[in-house]
């Protein structure tokens, strides 16, 4: 997809930008919530910003992976699994970060955390650094594009999708169910009108990349990894270069780190219970819903369900990914 290189030089500059890009209201959510459009996908203004400013200057090392997502498929759980990973050995089991630190504020995200603190934490790490981020494929920044840096990408069912993104930005915007219509929430996210834009085109986005080099990037299922995680454990690690020895597989290393990241035990931590994040300000516990597989049939009618089908076979069903 062609985007065209923005230039912004100030933060007059930036408002002047965000000012001039299609604006959009989301009147479910009682204008709490406005998303502008910029390079074909719908962003908050604050995010946008990072992303803009990443744009211009954002510098790939070779050491960095990308943890690439759609919001609210599996992001807080790859965080905690690639981070448990890396650093294995520099913790005891009872001593992890992720005891006491949101997966998010462990790694970064570009889009979430300022650039300075990005480079910050990439000078800091001398062997693998993993960042996240949930900007579509077509606008990472350039050096990312050209760097041979590996990918994961996490994706999910498209209907579970919705109904965690619903709750997500409806509890972030403090309104009850009852005054923020699902029907309305749905119809949005149908039309591709949601933080980061279409999901359809954001899995199109990274599967094309993934199939043009396929050496780079390991795609999960949130799905997969939750009715195997040993397996799918064992491949990421592989993939980042931080395999595990036999010894350690014997040692039940693998099983203490998927137990560690465990919606169970990450969701009953203090920290994600009643902290909240300093980088991004909404409870901790907003990441931490569910972690239900087909918790969509609790909230679709038949008629949204067939119009999620529909699109998922017009759209994906050439690409061998297995949405529904
Ligand atoms: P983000 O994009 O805002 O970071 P993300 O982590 O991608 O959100 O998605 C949140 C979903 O992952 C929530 O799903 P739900 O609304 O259907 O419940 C959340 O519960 C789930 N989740 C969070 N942590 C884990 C985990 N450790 N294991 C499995 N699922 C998890």
């Amino acid at each position: 997809m062609e985007t065209t290189k923005t230039e912004v030089k100030c933060d007059k500059e930036m408002e002047e930008l965000i000012k001039r890009l299609p604006q959009h209201n989301c009147r479910w959510l009682k204008g709490t919530f406005i998303l502008y459009k910029y390079q074909d996908f719908w962003c908050l203004e604050n995010v946008l910003k990072e992303i803009i400013s990443a744009q211009q200057s954002f510098k790939a090392r070779s050491n960095d992976v990308f943890l690439c997502s759609y919001p609210k498929s599996g992001t807080t759980w790859l965080k905690a699994l690639v981070f448990s990973i890396i650093t294995r050995e520099n913790f005891v089991k009872s001593m992890s970060p992720l005891l006491t630190t949101l997966p998010h504020d462990c790694i970064p995200s570009i889009g979430r955390a300022n650039l300075h603190q990005i480079q910050q934490y990439q000078n800091k790490s001398c062997f693998t650094t993993p960042i996240s981020t949930h900007i579509p494929h077509h606008s990472l920044p350039e050096s990312i594009l050209t760097s041979n840096c590996k990918m994961v990408y996490i994706y999910r069912n498209m209907k579970d999708v919705i109904v965690s993104y619903y709750h997500f930005v409806r509890e972030m915007s403090k309104l009850s169910m009852e005054d923020a219509p699902f029907e309305e929430a749905f119809d949005e996210f149908y039309h591709g009108i949601s933080y980061f834009g279409s999901y359809v085109n954001h899995i199109l986005g990274y599967r094309k990349a993934s199939l043009e080099r396929p050496k780079m990037f390991h795609l999960i299922k949130y799905e997969d990894m939750k009715s195997n995680p040993t397996n799918n454990v064992k491949r990421l690690a592989e993939f980042i270069g931080h395999p595990f020895t036999i010894e350690e597989e014997k040692a039940g290393v693998i099983e203490n780190i998927i137990k560690l990241c465990s919606f169970e035990n990450l969701s009953n931590l203090e920290v994600n219970k009643s902290g909240s994040s300093k980088i991004f300000p909404v409870g901790n516990r907003l990441y931490f819903r569910k972690a239900e597989v087909g918790d969509w049939k609790n909230y679709f009618t038949d008629e949204m369900s067939e119009k999620i089908d529909k699109l998922i076979d017009e759209k994906l069903s050439g690409t061998g990914l297995v949405l529904k």
